[in-house]
């Protein structure tokens, strides 16, 4: 069985909001022309809460795109983005929600981010999307989604690292490109044995 992995599609990641992935929205009407052609759709949303460690906000003197040290290890600071309950959290209103089966929330523990469908960013913290996806047979992900180099690309990692063929869509991905962070992420996918489709030879 295949599943539809729609990553992010959120209206902090689209053009206005406060993460924006250029042209992030322009991925939308083939992510719902690609969802019509799966039985089963899942979503992911990314869901912190206010002062999430994330932010650059919630470390002084720190500026959105810098690094700091976490105990589990490096993690990009991020402006404020995907704050629970507020608008900017909410799927992005054109993308076709009603058919997704699931949506994993991620990012809501306070000291952890979360950038892949499967685990935290401490690489231990699971979100339970395996179980789910064996519990119903599920052995091939198509992802799609924002952000390419981010939770698009952790969660494509770590869905190899479980043992699921795993599918890019390329022109359904689009990223944020912190120095060259897209070309590093599509290299690293492709390395770990992901592979990369277009659209057009998923639709009919
Ligand atoms: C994402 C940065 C922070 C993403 C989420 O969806 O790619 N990126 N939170
Ligand atoms: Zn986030």
């Amino acid at each position: 069985m295949k599943a539809l992995l729609i990553v992010d599609v959120q209206n902090d990641f689209c053009p206005g909001g406060a993460l924006e992935v250029p042209n992030g929205d322009q991925i939308i009407p083939t992510i719902n022309n690609l969802s019509e052609q799966f039985d089963i759709v899942i979503q992911t949303q990314d869901w912190h809460p206010q002062g999430h460690s994330s932010f650059a906000s919630s470390h002084q003197g720190k500026e959105p795109f810098e690094t700091i040290e976490m105990p589990y290890g490096e993690q990009v600071l991020w402006p404020d983005h995907c704050v629970q309950d507020s608008q900017g959290a909410d799927f992005h209103p054109d993308l076709e929600t009603n058919r997704s089966q699931l949506i994993i929330r991620k990012g809501f523990r306070k000291d952890i981010d979360s950038y892949s469908a499967f685990y935290e960013n401490d690489d231990e913290t699971t979100t339970g999307l395996t179980g789910y996806l064996r519990e119903r047979n599920i052995d091939t992900l198509y992802a799609v989604g924002l952000a390419t180099d981010f939770c698009v690309k952790w969660s494509v990692v770590d869905g190899i690292k479980e043992g699921f063929n795993v599918f890019v869509v390329e022109d359904a991905v689009k990223g944020i490109d912190i120095e060259g962070s897209v070309d590093q992420a599509w290299t690293e996918m492709l390395e770990k044995g992901a592979k990369k489709v277009s659209s057009k030879e998923l639709l009919n």
